[in-house]
């Protein structure tokens, strides 16, 4: 509390200022939905300010082009029902649900049920699960809900996903749960472009730099500190620049809050005194964010919608495909809810309020962060003096400042803070993470350009250009499942698979080789489990989601470490999970960027009896 607060006061924002800020930015907006109005008088419907709903035993869902207002601008989006996102789907634990999915437009679609523990005819991978919902015909998907908490639900053809096709899904639990809240908001994070994916997707095989306008210049090497410009020539040496956060940017894309620009400002209107639960689903293509609520904690209760130790946090990155649950308590009468893209070329925006009209002020985008050499996987043993240079943000020491609440410390015997002292017990069921992994000689071929040195575990960093602001951010290492695993067969084998890429020529794998139809399966056996090894050779973050099945993510915590269905693998990073092959079918695994698993970073986890 007392740092956020200091955050305020440093931005100068005394409570007179707030005020007379709060009555400019209204007028601002409603100047802006005026325009906007006259503009597209007739012709196109102003966005939703509020999700729809859809629920009960049968739901019939449209998928068509249509044509639509978007931050502002008409655009040609593909829909489910008629807008962006497509209405929450609000389903009950232990019901059973019948899904109607029409398709108008004149390709093949489809929808995945992201999260969801389905039979693998109903997962919605066209070429995995089923052939696809071809034009003119509808699918009907039907399956037990067998889970409660937060999803989502996307297209798994073609760029669908970029254009239009997600929505969120919350399930409510059969038994209730042990939250104290008076009103919820879903909040879909997503991400818009005006240009054809398929033309963003030829750009970046151009020249994997396209949209990364961020490049360091001559101009702005003397700003910056000694040292920098030895880091650049290694930069150089490697074909690569420190700048590469994200390949698909603000340069195109508009961040939107459930389908609302920074300007059209979503707003989540609440009585004074409330608890609020809020929903974080990040359904974009290529984006992370990272959220805030300037001055206002948030407990983080659920992950991937299984619900976890409460953990206060004051910001979290939210990786592509992933959902975070959190509660806040509002102290004023209009909070800003900021969510950064990682790379820090744009942002999406809301407001809490107690006044449907209020606003609260935004606050200024972080300078953009740096890639160090660390990030590369460069040995720190040969490598002193060279990330220290020109490194906003980036630097790698162990976020020690992410301890949990005081609320919570009363957890006798949990270590929240970090994972390293881990006891006997500890070391039996979960793995060193300070093992460092050396990469052997197989470079992976042509598509792997950037073969990381060294990789090692980065759960307790909360990531490139986080950590630095003097609050608190949510890290990996900090997640503790909220009741214990029951499952202690031991792991019997374990899967080594490196994410690897060629920038340059815009490919994307894993162990180097780019997926094809008739790649072989990686073949588990029903009831065994198995550990998963990451090691991401390559410079960039990738979100790597599993389907149909959710992994224990080592945090070094045995039967508390997190169920997850989506895992963020940083920079050189080597990172592991437990899966227990519970599920049979085959089942995609695949980045959630989508422009990298249509590259190629894809394959095949088939349950075998
Ligand atoms: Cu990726």
């Amino acid at each position: 509390m007392s740092r956020s607060h200091d955050n305020h006061d440093r931005r100068g924002l005394t409570r007179r200022g707030f005020l007379a800020n709060t009555g400019r930015a209204t007028a601002a907006v409603l100047l802006g939905r005026f325009v906007t109005g006259c503009a597209t008088t007739g012709v196109l419907a102003a966005p939703r300010r509020r999700l729809s709903v859809v629920d009960g035993r049968t739901i019939d869902l449209h998928i068509a082009e249509t044509r639509l207002a978007v931050a502002g601008q008409s655009a040609v989006a593909t829909t489910i029902n008629g807008g962006i996102p497509g209405p929450e789907i609000r389903l009950r634990e232990g019901q059973d649900v019948t899904l109607r999915v029409s398709n108008a437009l004149d390709e093949d679609t489809s929808i995945h049920w992201h999260g969801l523990l389905v039979p693998p005819g109903m997962d919605g991978v066209p070429g995995v699960s089923f052939p696809g919902i071809p034009p003119a015909t509808t699918f009907e998907y039907r399956f037990p809900v067998r889970q409660s908490g937060t999803y989502w639900y996307h297209s798994h053809s073609g760029f669908q996903e970029q254009t239009g096709i997600y929505g969120p899904i919350v399930i409510e639990p059969r038994e209730p749960e042990p939250y104290n809240y008076q009103r919820e908001f879903t909040i879909v994070l997503s991400d818009w472009t005006f240009e054809n994916p398929h033309r963003v997707l030829a750009n970046l095989k151009r020249y994997g730099g396209y949209y990364n306008f961020q490049r360091r210049t001559l101009a702005n090497l003397a700003d910056e500190p000694p040292g920098a410009l030895a880091n650049r020539f290694s930069w150089a040496r490697m074909r690569m620049d420190a700048t590469d956060i994200a390949d698909v940017t603000g340069a195109t894309y508009t961040f939107l809050m459930n389908g609302l620009s920074p300007d059209e400002n979503w707003r989540g209107v609440f009585e004074p005194g409330e608890r609020l639960r809020l929903r974080f689903i990040n359904a974009s293509a290529a984006t992370y964010f990272d959220v805030r609520i300037p001055g206002l904690p948030m407990q983080v209760i659920q992950a991937d919608g299984m619900p976890v130790v409460p953990v206060e946090t004051d910001e979290f990155r939210l990786a592509i495909a992933e959902t975070l649950d959190v509660l806040v308590e509002p102290t004023g009468a209009a909070h800003t809810i900021f969510a950064e893209a990682m790379d820090r070329s744009g942002h999406a925006r809301g407001t809490l309020a107690t006044d449907p009209h209020a606003t609260a002020p935004v606050p200024g985008r972080r300078p953009r962060p740096l890639l160090t050499m660390a990030d590369m996987g460069m040995d720190h043993s040969n490598m002193q003096g060279m990330d220290n240079g020109g490194a906003a943000g980036g630097d790698h020491g162990p976020a020690h400042q992410n301890t949990p609440s005081e609320e919570h410390s009363g957890m006798s015997g949990m270590d929240h803070s970090h994972a390293s002292g881990m006891d006997e017990m500890a070391a039996a069921c979960s793995e060193n993470l300070d093992v460092v992994a050396r990469h052997d000689g197989d470079g992976h071929g042509a598509g792997n350009a950037m073969v990381a040195e060294t990789a090692r575990s980065r759960i307790s960093e909360p990531g490139v250009g986080l950590g630095q602001d003097g609050w608190r951010v949510l890290t990996y290492s900090q997640l503790r499942r909220a009741t214990p695993g029951e499952d202690s067969q031991p792991v019997t084998r374990t899967i080594e698979l490196h994410l690897t890429g060629n920038m340059e020529r815009y490919m994307w794998s894993f162990d180097g080789e780019q997926y094809h139809r008739d790649m072989p399966d990686i073949v588990l056996h029903y009831g065994e489990r198995v550990r998963f090894v990451l090691i991401n050779d390559t410079m960039m973050a990738h979100p790597i989601h599993l389907h149909g099945m959710f992994f224990e993510l080592d945090v070094g915590a045995c039967e508390r470490n997190p169920l997850k269905h989506t895992v963020n693998v940083q920079p050189a990073e080597r990172t592991s999970f437990v899966v227990t092959a519970q599920e049979v079918g085959r089942w995609a695994f695949h980045c959630h960027i989508l422009y990298h698993m249509e590259a190629g970073m894809f394959r095949v986890v088939e349950v075998r009896v």
